[in-house]
């Protein structure tokens, strides 16, 4: 074996154990990583780790747009249940954490198994959820991207219309979507289930700015079957600062 090999296979093995995504993968295995610009965008950006992370607030934090009693079922038992999955899939399938970012996982998501699908994608889509959101939020996009907003959708209504009726229209279980295209467009869609614009199998590609659940374990405790007027509440818990700063880094 060659020197550089060994001492790669050595630092796997110090830092495999940790089970964090520390953000070496982009640098030290760049193979691993997919080619598109999505993913090239993601290289920008904090790695989302494999475990799940503190909420970033209390679980009233968001009331009344979305209440306490969802917010803690939604974290604690949802999305803890799908790292929980996600942890057993990988190691069952012998994806290393410390060598392959999650992101890039969800690049080649057509390489494993329906539970990994299930379940990266369920990890990755709330952790960034749980971002997008914040409490006492009433500002709007920053400059650059409401910019991009009024070029690519004509307004910030039109676009906050269009991106409620993704979120109204997906079918059963899915998320809305705000992603930036490999043209460094703005572009709105939904995914099934909990796939993600990240995945190779994803019809809506692109890097994830903004992403919204329209699950009903979202919402059904306090909106019930009324999709439409959980959305129309979501606008009041996004956290804009987050949501653009993401967006300004993607860009670079
Ligand atoms: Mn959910």
């Amino acid at each position: 074996m060659k020197k550089e090999q060994l001492s790669r296979r050595n630092f796997i093995g110090q830092t495999g154990k940790a089970g964090v995504a520390i953000g070496l993968s982009a640098t030290v295995l760049p193979s691993l990583v997919s080619c598109n610009s999505a993913h090239a965008m993601a290289k920008n950006i904090a790695p989302i780790p494999y475990t799940q992370q503190p909420l970033p607030y209390g679980y009233n934090a968001l009331e009344p747009s979305i209440d306490a009693m969802t917010m803690e079922i939604h974290y604690s038992k949802h999305a803890a249940t799908y790292a929980k999955n996600l942890a057993e899939a990988t190691a069952a399938e012998s994806v290393n954490p410390a060598s392959t970012s999650l992101e890039s996982l969800l690049g080649n998501i057509s390489k494993y198994s329906p539970k990994m699908r299930n379940n990266a994608g369920g990890h990755y889509n709330h952790e960034l959820f749980w971002k997008i959101m914040g409490p006492k939020q009433n500002a709007k996009p920053a400059q650059a991207l409401m910019s991009a907003i009024t070029r690519d959708f004509g307004s910030y209504e039109a676009f906050t219309t269009q991106f409620s009726d993704a979120g109204k229209n997906r079918f059963g279980s899915g998320w809305a979507w705000l992603v930036i295209t490999d043209d460094k467009k703005l572009k709105i869609g939904s995914t099934p289930n909990q796939d993600n614009p990240l995945m190779n199998v994803s019809d809506l590609k692109g890097f994830p700015v903004l992403g919204l659940d329209v699950w009903e374990h979202a919402y059904y405790l306090k909106y019930q079957n009324k999709r439409p007027d959980y959305i129309t509440n979501w606008w009041n818990v996004v956290n804009w600062k987050f949501v653009s700063d993401r967006f300004d880094t993607a860009m670079k």
